[in-house]
């Protein structure tokens, strides 16, 4: 389901698409060679919105579309996208022949699933693959060396299937240790050689989410699939300082006073009663709450930005609503920033990831599809 992007709604995400365009020619800059780009719009562009993103970022040099779900290729396709697209979840076997039909490539990595798919595929119809190996994610992918012969042979008979790439995954690229790293990228070069001993060329190999894009550019092979960075967030706080070039954030998220009063010392706030006003205060109503994805964990130390100026958030979080203590008087209708910046002031997403003890990649994500999106070119 695509994010609205017009709406009646004094809450919305803010997407600068021209700094994910940014972000995309700057990665590819880092490389010496020409490096293919999948950009990894999965989870509606990692909650900014697929379809305005992969078009930014094909127009920014990107040539693939990475996505987790069949659906979620289809959706693409339905809204113009041209470019090749890739699954990188199992799809059924059965919809090979759409995927076929609409050049959208699967990721497959059990040999039974190749005899389904090529017995759903016309004569003369050919569906490419990507061939996934386990190389210590544990998740998806050919793991034993015996596994991926019997794969490989398999794939021999399935004259309607096309290799076109090899990819594997990693765990730890974005840990300042680099053991796991260097021992998944070990075994990524050994059963490269295995599975050249029956396919001896691939258009693309590919390995490099956008930690090791970043981090290691040489051990990328031809292609890489970059998500969070492309976004502008850093997929972790231990590498933040180690990017090559400073990423510029796409995503913000602001609301507008909906009420404000000066409230007496002893004033209870919200349900439950948590917060009573010590002194005098003036506070407002926001008009975002849990069921927009501002869940109540934000409750606990959140702020936001009111004219340049942190306020807290007080009391619980409701479903539509939360209520904020301001520094000063600000009418209805005045700006408030819950992530970005305002004059001098900033909430990264890095801040507020911290605030709920997870990562970058989930704030975006969490934001529902209640709240418009309005895209920056
Ligand atoms: N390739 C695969 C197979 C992925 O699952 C992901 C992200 C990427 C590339 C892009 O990684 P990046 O966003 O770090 O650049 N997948 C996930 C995930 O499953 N959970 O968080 C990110």
């Amino acid at each position: 389901m695509a994010y609205k992007t017009a709406s009646t709604r004094e809450t919305w995400a803010e997407i600068r698409l021209d700094y994910i365009q940014y972000n995309v020619r700057e990665t590819k800059k880092q490389f010496d060679q020409d490096i293919h780009v999948m950009a990894m719009v999965k989870a509606d562009g990692y909650g900014h919105g697929a379809v305005e993103t992969a078009k930014a970022a094909l127009a920014a040099g990107a040539e693939f579309i990475g996505v987790a779900l069949f659906d979620e290729a289809l959706e693409l396709r339905d809204a113009g996208i041209a470019a090749p697209i890739l699954v990188l979840g199992r799809t059924r076997p059965e919809d090979a022949a759409i995927a076929a039909k609409r050049h959208i490539r699967l990721t497959a990595f059990q040999k039974e699933w190749l005899l389904e798919a090529e017995s759903h595929l016309e004569v003369g119809t050919t569906l490419s693959i990507h061939i996934k190996l386990d190389t210590g994610m544990g998740r998806f992918g050919l793991v034993e060396d015996a596994e991926i012969h019997d794969f490989m042979q398999t794939l021999k008979i399935c004259s309607r299937l096309k290799a076109e790439g090899l990819y594997t995954h990693f765990a730890t690229a974005d840990e300042k240790e680099a053991d796991y790293f260097q021992q998944q990228y070990a075994c990524f070069l050994e059963r490269i050689q295995l599975v050249k001993t029956h396919i001896d060329t691939f258009d693309f190999i590919h390995c490099g989410n956008s930690a090791a894009s970043l981090r290691y550019p040489d051990q990328c092979f031809n292609m890489i699939r970059l998500g969070i960075a492309m976004y502008g967030l850093s997929p972790s706080k231990e590498v933040e300082d180690e990017f090559p070039f400073p990423l510029k954030t796409a995503f913000s998220l602001h609301s507008r006073i909906a009420q404000v009063k000066k409230v007496p010392a002893g004033t209870n706030i919200g349900y439950g009663c948590t917060y009573v006003s010590d002194t005098e205060e003036w506070i407002a109503t926001i008009p975002i709450g849990y069921a927009d994805g501002w869940y109540r964990w934000h409750a606990k130390n959140g702020e936001v930005l009111v004219n340049g100026r942190r306020a807290p958030i007080v009391g619980r979080i409701c479903m539509d609503q939360v209520m904020i203590r301001l520094p000063v008087h600000a009418p209805v209708g005045t700006k408030v920033t819950l992530v970005g910046s305002q004059g001098d002031e900033v909430i990264t997403v890095m801040e507020v990831a911290e605030r709920l003890q997870t990562i970058t990649y989930e704030i975006p994500c969490m934001i529902s599809h209640r709240v418009p999106r309005l895209y920056i070119k």
